[in-house]
């Protein structure tokens, strides 16, 4: 088995009670009027490649109708027929399906009152007995409702949980639960690690545009298996929109020839509750390739019409074939993307104009704060806040506050770097409150191991979800709610539109990830999108049952690798807040001793490396980024004594005999720390092969092969600073003092991490290193 199902594989159930007692409970798909919303289709010859075993379906309905024959068919190892009407009396084991609207089944047992709380994407599913009959009823107020709730209920299936007596109401806590789509940046998303990211169509891309696009006109639009397997994938974890091209857009999708080829990706991907959106450069309207409809340098003022009126006529030729089309993602002033500023206006202008123009034809703008510009300042970190901040606190002619207008989404990292492995939140969390601020986290693996290296997510992104932002109101109260999930998911400070953005890591592998432990990556995104407060290790264990197996030994095995590893990456590439230490050519292997041309692209920059210790002062001695916090996170991060450990470099220049808690000296417990995440790594290794019984061949020697140099590239990682830093430090090696374990706490709960014994290091010393 090759992995290319991701988590929607439906092996039949191998435990024969509960095999038997599903059969009773599931023997007939009752799902009314399928067909009748179709959805809209602008490619009128719309076809799968030929040998395509997926198969194109032009309702919600019929995606959910048909996921369930393939679930079932495959769970109950027997076909399970489906009715289009209830008839007089509902079968016993019936699974009905379907919205108030669609299905006389759904009114007559969920009234509009027991949906209502639901809202559009949310569901029920609720068991029945009538007499002897029993039966399953899955309601949504909107098809999507219905078809996620489809997945739910596949999902219990696949991992074993009951199916009688069910009440379960759901109901995502964000709006917008999105991925963003780097397409030219293959060697994150996975497949072959080796060679430069190409442009789109090329090999390792996802979706094939060029190679479509080019003889478009000539060939018709035509959809491949895996599109359609990423969408029922994203579907089954609500994600409900996708950006698809890279942040340093490309001009090419605004054009006829490819919107055309979009409108039949938007076509696929409808029926799974999909919509699509693209990445804009600001100064498209001057790219000749739109010759006559261009403009010059001048006319790009955008409190003008020329301006606006592009962008407005773009958008309408977008909505004319793609008529959800959700609107765009703009990096402006930013790596070198042009914007606003290089025409003397500011974000705020920027964004408000491309965001006036489309909002007649109810689009979005998606705007990106990763911003940073080492002519103005010091530390990088700061830039963002300067550039948004005061946007977000002016006041508007109707004295409500906030200059950026409703359809802007202010997209922001999770932390205030670049998607280091740990940073802390990102300090406009929480001061942004009069403007819609969409959180972006990076599920690809650039910077936590790519496609070599098995790194779970979920847990850092718990932890980042579930920071304390120690948010206040204007007159310096505590907000109630203000954990970080609390600010994006609205409940905070009252905001109705929400938004989560996952940086995705979909190509063409057969596994589509490249290593088969990064699609529970992409899994992970999506539940917690739909909500912040699921617990990591549950997402994971949900995961290994879909995708490897039930066997509670498998299960509580690859749990546990899954639940430490990120811990363990963070422990031998960056441990205890040291960032960015990546070579600059790939962002995967070390290289602590590289200065580029550019200071914030440096390592020397982040560490900061000297006789006196290791790591960035950002507290009021130094930088002073710490003042960007809130008062309790302020002087929590800005004292050495009080800072988070696990955060320590980010704030601090660390002396090397500082004295940790652990009671070890920083240098000893920062060499442990390599250590430790290498040991963690072999542990993994060595695990992986104790389950090869227990799974297919394939998979099992993919991964194995994965782990073998996993382990040895956490060598290099360990092996490569630590000999660095012993160039400034001047010590030795710590002598082997017992075991040490690492914990991934939130709000006191331990999440995960782990426990290893410190046994014998001994640092190989590299040819020319004193
Ligand atoms: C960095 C990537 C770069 C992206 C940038 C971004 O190295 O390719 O363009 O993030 O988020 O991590 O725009």
């Amino acid at each position: 088995y090759d992995g290319s199902d991701l988590w929607l594989r439906y092996m039949p159930v191998s435990d024969p009670g509960l095999l038997r007692k599903y059969r009773e409970s599931v023997t007939t798909v009752i799902v009314e009027n399928a067909d009748r919303n179709k959805v809209y289709r602008h490619s009128t010859n719309l076809s799968m490649a030929p040998g395509s075993t997926e198969r194109l379906v032009e309702t919600t309905l019929a995606a959910a109708r048909d996921e369930l024959v393939r679930g079932l068919g495959g769970l109950l190892d027997q076909a399970v027929p489906v009715k289009t009407s209830p008839g007089d009396r509902i079968p016993d084991g019936a699974v009905i399906v379907g919205t108030r609207d669609s299905s006389s089944a759904v009114r007559q047992y969920t009234s509009a009152d027991d949906l209502a709380p639901v809202g559009d994407d949310g569901y029920l599913i609720r068991s029945f007995s009538r007499g002897t009959q029993r039966f399953t009823v899955i309601a949504g107020n909107t098809e999507a409702g219905a078809l996620y709730g489809t997945f739910a209920f596949l999902r219990r299936l696949q991992t074993h949980k009951p199916i009688t007596r069910l009440d379960i109401s759901e109901s995502p806590r964000v709006k917008n639960r999105h991925l963003n789509n780097w397409e030219t940046v293959r060697l994150y998303a996975g497949n072959n690690a080796s060679g430069t990211g190409g442009l789109s169509g090329e090999n390792g891309t996802i979706f094939n545009f060029a190679a479509t696009g080019a003889s478009a006109g000539r060939n018709l639009p035509v959809i491949l298996d895996r599109y359609i397997v990423v969408a029922r994938a994203m579907a089954s974890v609500g994600i409900n929109g996708i950006t698809i091209n890279l942040v340093n857009a490309d001009n090419v999708y605004l054009t006829a020839q490819y919107i055309a080829q979009e409108a039949a990706l938007a076509d696929a991907l409808r029926p799974y509750g999909i919509k699509i959106a693209l990445s804009i450069n600001y100064t498209a309207p001057t790219d000749p390739r739109f010759a006559p409809d261009t403009l010059t340098n001048e006319q790009l003022d955008p409190h003008g019409d020329e301006f606006r009126g592009w962008w407005n006529r773009r958008a309408r030729m977008l909505r004319d074939s793609i008529p959800d089309f959700t609107g765009f993602t703009v990096k402006a002033n930013s790596e070198g993307q042009p914007g606003p500023q290089d025409f003397g206006d500011d974000h705020g202008d920027g964004a408000n104009a491309i965001a006036a123009a489309v909002a007649p034809l109810g689009m979005k703008i998606y705007w990106r704060t990763f911003v940073y510009n080492a002519d103005v300042d010091e530390d990088r970190l700061k830039r963002a806040y300067l550039e948004f901040g005061y946007i977000d606190d002016e006041r508007r002619p109707d004295g409500t506050r906030g200059r950026f207008l409703d359809n802007v989404f202010l997209q922001t990292k999770n932390g205030p770097l670049d998607f280091q492995a740990r940073e802390p939140v990102h300090p406009m969390f929480g001061r942004m409150e009069n403007t819609n601020q969409a959180l972006e986290l990076q599920v690809t693996q650039e910077y936590t191991g790519q496609d070599e290296m098995l790194c779970y997510l979920a847990p850092m992104w718990e932890e980042v979800l579930k920071t304390d932002t120690y948010a206040t109101d204007e007159r310096g109260r505590l907000l109630g709610k203000r954990l970080m999930g609390h600010i994006v998911d609205g409940t905070a400070q009252r905001h109705s539109d929400t938004a989560i953005v996952g940086v995705a890591n979909l190509g063409n592998a057969d596994n589509v990830t490249g290593h088969h432990f990064s699609q529970a990556n992409l899994f992970a995104f999506g539940r917690q999108s739909w909500d912040w407060t699921l617990d990591s290790a549950d997402i994971a264990a949900d995961w290994v049952r879909m995708t490897w197996s039930n066997r509670e030994h498998v299960v509580g095995t690859i749990v546990k690798m899954m639940m430490g590893s990120w811990e363990a990456l963070v422990s031998y590439q960056t441990p205890l807040g040291i960032a960015h230490q990546f070579r600059s050519s790939d962002h995967y292997g070390p290289n602590p001793a590289e200065r580029l041309a550019r200071d914030d692209w440096s390592p020397v920059y982040y560490n900061k490396a000297d006789s006196v210790g290791l790591g960035y002062d950002r507290s009021p001695t130094g930088s002073d980024f710490t003042a960007q916090y809130f008062p309790t996170l302020e002087a929590r991060y800005g004292n050495i004594g009080t800072v988070p450990e696990n955060l320590l470099m980010w704030f601090h220049h660390v002396s090397w005999d500082h004295r940790m808690r652990s009671g070890r000296i920083f240098w000893d417990e920062l060499v442990y720390r390599y250590q430790m995440g290498v040991q963690y790594v072999t542990w993994m290794r060595l695990t992986w092969d104790s389950l090869q019984p227990s799974l297919d061949a394939r998979r099992f020697s993919e991964v194995k092969a994965k782990l073998a140099i996993h382990e040895a590239d956490a060598g290099d990682w360990r092996d490569t600073c630590v000999n660095y830093w012993k160039e400034f430090s001047g010590r030795d090696n710590p002598v082997d003092d017992g075991p040490l374990s690492i914990k991934i706490v939130v709000n006191g709960r331990t999440i995960g991490g782990f426990d290893l014994s410190a046994s014998s290091y001994t640092i190989p010393v590299a040819a020319g290193a004193s």
